[in-house]
This record gives structure tokens, C-alpha cells and sequence, in this order.
């Protein structure tokens, strides 16, 4: 072990969870960074006192350890050669496509899954650094998802978590990836893997049996190790069982009942649905304030008090379905079924604008919007107003507030964290949330209007009828989607994956029989 620092908790993320600016005097300073991740994890770092490892988001030098913001952070360097490969490439164009259900066309490349591979070693080495004796590591998302293996093979002690906030995809769509077994071995050095849904976890379970050959028992796959010893543990996926083309795995002799004595050099992972969540009491609390609420009434007076309010919030990504919820729009005001005072207001945060798939996608919402203002637009009437900026979190309540119904159609997305945030800032019980059903966020939030948003028809129908629902009846549904984002906050989320990956802990303690295997949390 070459630990060098000592913390109990050490996050690997693929970014920081600040951004760098500079000022006029060109002095750099840190400021949080917007996003799902960060909304997610910079609670739980707060309140554990951990270190967060993360890719500083430029070009420049390595910053390497830092305090900012009361958090602990180890800033890494990526060359431009590795934004290109890694980041822009294997990240963006080659992995997100592919585990978003092939939306854009995934791009294989060898020079970029190489750069992938030094990456994920580079992270891993921090981690090691940065890890005391029998620290807890929690790794995240598909960016890093050889950190696993390559940290277990440095250090034998620690426990490795890991969880991804996109979804893992069938295997039908995964075997296309050419390094997919070498993805497989990667993420089985965990102790623990974390996914949105259940029907994602199943996905890693199926791609261990078919990419990697190995059998699975319940929620668990076990894999032969070496160690400890000199580096480290290694793990050995045993070759012999490795899938055949259009092969099932044949059951070896690696399968024993759950929660038995595990055989010596043997680890048993355990993958798992832990369904993310929001900060609902926080963001509860910013819509408290008067001047939110003020704010929220300033926004329906500048949009020209229409009678009713669509929201749509997204990164500007082709996952979130923003096309789709605009042809259904343009429909729908076409046809006259929404009356005559009504706007769509459409936050598109900029995101990976050097990726080309993403200035593409801008281009034809941009289009798609002037064609849908142009056509049905009046004077001082735009029936869509498209905001491809970021804002303060308040500002974002503040439209929450603001909107009649809040339109979350992507075509996949791991969880979807707006969906609940708009819940958590109805405090009057109103509102109407449409949702996508390839959005985890749909397992939980059974008082949404459920859409198929490729069925445009059906997605005309239920945002209308989202517009159009009694205040009885939208209390009723808001009402149990604000007790469940309540109970299931970011809070409970996080302890939950943490409790777990202290207790589940067969591989620690092969001695001990009793070792429990409790269930994840309970979606739905
Ligand atoms: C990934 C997965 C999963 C957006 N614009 C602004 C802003 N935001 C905030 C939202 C929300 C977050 O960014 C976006 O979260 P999402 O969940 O929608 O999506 P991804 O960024 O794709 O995140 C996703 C998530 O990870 C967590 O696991 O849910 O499925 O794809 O919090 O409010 N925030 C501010 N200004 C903006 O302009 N302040």
C-alpha cells in the first residue's frame, strides 16, 4: 500500500464538484459546479468530511489537493489528447450513446479505449494515495469504470463501491462495445455495485454471465482472486467459462448459496438498485423564501400571466427527449388544445458543446423552436421561450413554482433528478408532473402522467390531460410523489448504498458464515 493521505472516505468522480473561474485580474477561483452528480454527492461529503478526486474540467495543470467550499478536493490533469480520446471520445461518444439505448450512434475506437484505460489508471492511483487503512471508496459513474479493478489489485484492504447514474443497458445493445468483458472485470472489483433501477442491475448480472461467463446466484456473482499478496488482490475471471458467441455461461462450481462461507480466493459482488434522490428538504426550504415566491409570480407576469405554464428543464442532450416534447407542442398548439394562453418555457443548459452529436442536436432544437415561434407566435407572444443558459438554483425553484406542468420526457435517463425537484418545491400540492417511463424517476413517482415519449400521440394526450386534471386530483398524485422524494431523499439514498457496502462484507471476513446479505432499497 503507498498510501500517502488518510481518509476514511474517498469519492472518485469524474469531474469536481467546482468549476475553475477567472476574474477580470485574472485571479482563479472555485465555484460549485451545476449538475445531477454534484446536486447528488456534495451533501454527503459535506456532512462525512471525505475527499472528493475529480478531473479539474480544463485543459490545465493538475491542481491537484485543495480546499474549496468546506470540501476536501484532489484536482487531476487531463492532456488535450486525453479530453480528446478519453473524455470527448470514449466518454461521450462511445460509451453514453451506447448505454442510452444507441439514441445516437455509438463510435468505437481503439486509440480512445486506450486513453479510457490510462485514465481509469491514473484515478485509480489517486485513490490509493488518498485512501487510509480500510477506507471506503466510492466510485462513480461510467467514466471510471476500470477504477474497481484496478484499485483492488493495488490494495486489498479497502472497500470499493461503485455506482452508475446512467443505466446499464441490455445485453443485446452492451455486446457491441469490443471491450465489453474487459468493462465487466473492471467494475467486479467492487464489493458493491449500485445501479438506478432493478432493471439495470439485472442488465450488469446478464452481461457478467454472457460477456464474462460467470454464474450469478440472486443479486450476486462471485470471482476467483489471487491475493492478498505482494500488489495487491488480482482477480481472475475464470477463462475456461468465458461466454461464446450467442453462448449462455455453463454453472461451474463458483456457485454456493447466498450468505454461505465463501471458498478461499474467492470475493463475492452484489449488485443492487439504489434509486438517487434530491436534497427535498433544502430545496423545501429556498421555496420558502418571499423571494422565491416573489420571483416565482415576477416569472407569470413577464410571460404575460398565460393560463397555463409547461416547463421543461434538461442539460441540452438528445437522451431528454426535448425534440420529441416539442413536436408534441407544436401539435398541440396546431390543433388548438391547449387554449390560446399558453407558453412553454425550455431551459437547455449547454453541456458538451465540442461533442459534434450535441452542437447538432442545438442546431435542430434551435430550429425546431423558431419554426414552432414563427408559426403560432403573435407579437410579444413567443409560445416558447427557449433559455439555453444556466442558473442560480433559485431561479430554478423559482420557475418550479412557476410552472403548471413540468414535461420530463427523455427517451432513457438513469433517475432524472428534475422530476423530483419539481415535486419537492410543490408545497401547495399542486402541479402536474408528465414522465417518461425510461426514466428511473418513473419506478418511484407513481403519481406522474406516464409517457412513451416516442408515441407522440400519446404524449399530446398526457400533457393535456396534465393541463386539464381537478386541483383534487392533482393534489392526490402530488401528494404521494412528495411523501416518497420526502422519505427517499439524497440523504437516505447515500446511507443506504454506504450501510450496505459496510455490512455486505463476505469478502472482508471469508470466515465468517453469518455474514448478511440484506435487500436493496425497496423501489416503487
Ligand atoms: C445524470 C444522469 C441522473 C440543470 N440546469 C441547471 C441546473 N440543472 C440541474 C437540475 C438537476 C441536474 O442539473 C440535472 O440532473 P438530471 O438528473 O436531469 O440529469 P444528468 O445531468 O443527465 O445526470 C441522470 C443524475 O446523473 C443523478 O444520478 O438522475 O439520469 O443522466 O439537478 O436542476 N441547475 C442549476 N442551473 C441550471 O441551469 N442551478
Amino acid at each position: 500500500m503507498a498510501g500517502h493521505e488518510a481518509y476514511s472516505l474517498v469519492l472518485v468522480a469524474s469531474r469536481l464538484p467546482v468549476d475553475r473561474t477567472e476574474n477580470s485580474a485574472g485571479e482563479a477561483s472555485w465555484r460549485p459546479s451545476p449538475g445531477g452528480l454534484v446536486t447528488a454527492l456534495e451533501p454527503v461529503m459535506r456532512s462525512s468530511g471525505g475527499v472528493w478526486i475529480g478531473w479539474s474540467g480544463d485543459a490545465g495543470p493538475a491542481p491537484g489537493a485543495f480546499k474549496a467550499d468546506g470540501l476536501h478536493l484532489v484536482g487531476l490533469g487531463l492532456s488535450a489528447d486525453q479530453i480528446r480520446d478519453y473524455y470527448e471520445g470514449f466518454c461521450n461518444a462511445t460509451l453514453w450513446p451506447l448505454y442510452h439505448d444507441v439514441i445516437a450512434p455509438p463510435r468505437f475506437h481503439r486509440r480512445w479505449w486506450d486513453s479510457y484505460v490510462a485514465v481509469n489508471r491514473r484515478f485509480a492511483e489517486e485513490a490509493d494515495r488518498q485512501a487510509g487503512p480500510g477506507a471506503t471508496v466510492w466510485v462513480h459513474d461510467y467514466q471510471l469504470q476500470l477504477v474497481p479493478r484496478l484499485l483492488r489489485e493495488r490494495r486489498g484492504d479497502v472497500r470499493i463501491g461503485y455506482f452508475t447514474h446512467i443505466p446499464f443497458p441490455g445485453y443485446e445493445i452492451f455486446a457491441q462495445l469490443p471491450w465489453r468483458r474487459r468493462i465487466v472485470e473492471g467494475l467486479l472489483g467492487a464489493d458493491l455495485l449500485g445501479f438506478q433501477r432493478r432493471s439495470d442491475a439485472a442488465n450488469f448480472l446478464r452481461a457478467c454471465r454472457r460477456a464474462a461467463g460467470l454464474v450469478t446466484r440472486g443479486a450476486t456473482v462471485r470471482v476467483l482472486t489471487s491475493g492478498p499478496g505482494e500488489g495487491g488482490y488480482r482477480l481472475r475471471v475464470p477463462a475456461e467459462r468465458a461466454a461464446q458467441p450467442g453462448g449462455a455461461a455453463q454453472p461451474g462450481g463458483a456457485a454456493q448459496p447466498e450468505g454461505a462461507r465463501l471458498p478461499a480466493g474467492m470475493r463475492e459482488i452484489r449488485a443492487a438498485a439504489f434509486p438517487i434522490s434530491i436534497d427535498s428538504a433544502e430545496l423545501g426550504q429556498i421555496v420558502q423564501r418571499a423571494e422565491v415566491r416573489a420571483r416565482a409570480k415576477e416569472i407569470r407576469q413577464v410571460l404575460g400571466q398565460p393560463d397555463l405554464i409547461l416547463l421543461g428543464v434538461d442539460r441540452l442532450d438528445y437522451t431528454k427527449g426535448i425534440l420529441h416534447r416539442l413536436r408534441a407542442y407544436g401539435e398541440l398548439l396546431s390543433e388548438g388544445r391547449l387554449g390560446s394562453r399558453v407558453v412553454l418555457v425550455q431551459v437547455a443548459s449547454p453541456t458538451r458543446e465540442r461533442v459534434e452529436a450535441y452542437r447538432a442536436l442545438r442546431d435542430e432544437v434551435e430550429l425546431t423552436v423558431s419554426r414552432i415561434n414563427g408559426l403560432y407566435g403573435e407579437l410579444g407572444y413567443p409560445p416558447v421561450h427557449y433559455l439555453h443558459q444556466s442558473y442560480p438554483r433559485e431561479e430554478m425553484a423559482a420557475l418550479y413554482l412557476a410552472a403548471d406542468v413540468m414535461l420530463v420526457t427523455p427517451l432513457r435517463d438513469g433517475m432524472n433528478l428534475v422530476a423530483k425537484e419539481y415535486v419537492a418545491c410543490r408545497d401547495d400540492e399542486s402541479g402536474a408532473l408528465v414522465l417518461s417511463e425510461f426514466a428511473g424517476a418513473a419506478d418511484e413517482l407513481s403519481g406522474a402522467f406516464l409517457v412513451n415519449p416516442h408515441d407522440i400521440e400519446g404524449l399530446k394526450d398526457a400533457i393535456v390531460r396534465a393541463a386539464t386534471i381537478s386541483p383534487a386530483e392533482a393534489r392526490r398524485r402530488m401528494r404521494a410523489m412528495r411523501r416518497r422524494v420526502r422519505d427517499h431523499d439524497v440523504a437516505h439514498w447515500a446511507a443506504s448504498f454506504q450501510d450496505m457496502l459496510a455490512r455486505d462484507a463476505p469478502n472482508r471476513d471469508t470466515q465468517d458464515p453469518e455474514a448478511g446479505l440484506p435487500a436493496g432499497i425497496d423501489v416503487g
